[in-house]
């Protein structure tokens, strides 16, 4: 029996990030351009444009990122610091691939990921590679409307196939396709999919076409069964993860229509693809959902076929927060990085982004998947974007004292710990993320979640130097202790 709060022994403690808001580097070493660097900068109000070419109008801050290029001694030298056992990055396809079509993969960029790699273990960090975390080739986009064609499939198994060959020895955990079950709204098109339909200029208001949306997520889930089996014919001890952000949804009311409602969400939005990936077929309430809807699917046999058997060993996700719904018109609503939902009465909400904070709604998550599925889970994000206030000091040194990000994962992780408790086997921890990184949603750079600052603004001037916030001293305690001292 585990004492109360106590975390087992060999916790993954860690952080996460993703090429495209971090490595910059963007036209470097053969690297093809992807769809991050064709996305301006923007913020909470002003939608983030697609402009499809680079337009020199207008700023794109993927392109320079935080250098993690060329600095990644450096940060995770002060990963190792801080104690982390796990660390959560992703390979850039078109670092490997810079259209998608060539025959031989580029070189460089495998040797930028070896270095990555071989400088975590040297400080005996755990690498964790997602595979695809929103930055496909352009080119996939332009001559394909990127997951939208079956064609994807191969080019992403092609893809996989390098990447498996190279670091067979070296990487054990893989995720596939970040927030795969984002593709379930129209928010998916650009970053989850590639997909770009005639009429769309910004991230925030796509023209979407649901059932090539759905076809497009159904291409992701069978190129993810089909890298399972690839994978594990390569080095049968690897580990996968489906990545689902999970957005918790409660109902509003006691009203049975909104608990009706709030389960029928939560079907739609968390569980269908993580149903999926962990029992190797459509449930029946997707099956309805498309029938209702008049959307006929391509789906071959051969597709069912590779889903019941390319399954995951781990259910892998990203929280951030909860929402409520209700059939009630209501106008209080909040924000998420991916989700809009009602106000639930009982909970703060925090920043300037509007995010409601739920903790409970972590234990809840935890308990509520486990139940479902009974594979190892590990949380591969979760944190809160807020603008630190950095105190210049006379001997040059920055202060930054972020007590609300401090906060924030403290009460989360506390909530871990009593899922724990309640007997749930969570066996990793990420938080979002290790060190300031661009902001997916809104391109701005003041929306910060790392323990360590990185000078540098929204406009991209900065000298990108690197400073430890007070948050990085108490991370360091927390994995010191096992998740004792919060
Ligand atoms: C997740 C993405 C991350 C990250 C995070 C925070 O959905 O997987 O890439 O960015 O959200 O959101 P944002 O960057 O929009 O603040």
């Amino acid at each position: 029996m585990l004492k109360k709060r106590e975390f087992p022994k060999d916790f993954l403690w860690g952080s996460a990030s993703a090429a495209c808001q971090m490595e910059g580097a963007w036209n470097i070493d053969g690297k093809g351009i992807s769809i991050a660097d064709v996305t301006t900068s923007g913020t909470a109000k002003l939608a983030r444009k697609i402009t499809l070419e680079i337009d020199d109008r207008y700023h794109y801050p993927s392109r320079t990122a935080v250098d993690f290029y060329h600095r990644y001694k450096e940060d995770i030298k002060l990963f190792a610091e801080m104690g982390f056992k796990i660390f959560r990055f992703s390979i850039s396809w078109p670092r490997i691939f810079p259209t998608g079509w060539e025959e031989e993969p580029n070189q460089l960029g495998i040797d930028f990921y070896r270095n990555v790699i071989n400088e975590l273990k040297k400080y005996d960090i755990e690498p964790l590679v997602t595979m695809y975390h929103n930055d496909l080739p352009i080119e996939m986009t332009k001559r394909i409307n990127g997951f939208a064609s079956r064609e994807s499939i191969d080019l992403f198994l092609k893809y996989s196939n390098v990447i498996f060959q190279e670091f067979k020895d070296d990487v054990k955990y893989w995720l596939l396709f970040n927030e795969v079950n984002i593709l379930t709204r129209p928010t998916g098109n650009w970053w989850h999919s590639g997909i770009i339909h005639p009429g769309t200029t910004d991230f925030r208001n796509q023209v979407d076409d649901e059932k090539i949306r759905l076809q497009s997520l159904h291409h992701q889930l069978v190129a993810g069964a089909r890298a399972i089996k690839l994978g594990k014919a390569i080095n049968p001890d690897f580990k996968f993860g489906t990545m689902i952000s999970h957005d918790t949804v409660y109902p509003l009311t006691s009203r049975p229509a909104d608990i009706l409602l709030a389960y029928e969400q939560d079907q739609l939005r968390n569980c269908f693809c993580s149903d999926v990936r962990i029992f190797g077929e459509y449930p029946f309430y997707m099956k309805r959902y498309l029938e209702r809807k008049g959307i006929e699917l391509d789906i071959t046999s051969g597709d069912l076929d590779d889903l019941k058997s390319g399954t995951v060993d781990m259910y892998t996700f990203s929280y951030y927060q909860s929402t409520c719904v209700t059939t009630e018109e209501i106008e209080d609503t909040v924000e998420g990085n991916n989700t809009r939902g009602v106000k639930n009465p009982y909970l703060q909400v925090a920043g300037e982004w509007n995010w409601q904070i739920d903790p409970e709604g972590l234990r809840y998550t935890l308990n509520k998947v486990y139940d479902r599925y009974h594979l190892p889970i590990m949380i591969v994000e979760n944190g809160l974007g807020f603008v630190d206030n950095p105190i210049y000091n006379n001997d040059g040194t920055i202060t930054i004292e972020d007590n609300q990000r401090i906060e924030y994962q403290k009460r989360h992780i506390e909530q871990l710990a009593l899922a724990i408790d309640d007997g749930v086997n969570v066996i990793g921890y990420m938080s979002w993320a290790a060190i300031d990184i661009v902001s997916l949603g809104t391109g701005e750079f003041k929306k910060r979640y790392g323990y360590v600052f990185v000078d540098c603004d929204d406009e991209g001037n900065g000298s990108l130097n690197r400073h430890k916030k007070k948050s990085f001293e108490w991370y360091k305690k927390v994995i010191k202790t096992n998740g004792k001292e919060l």
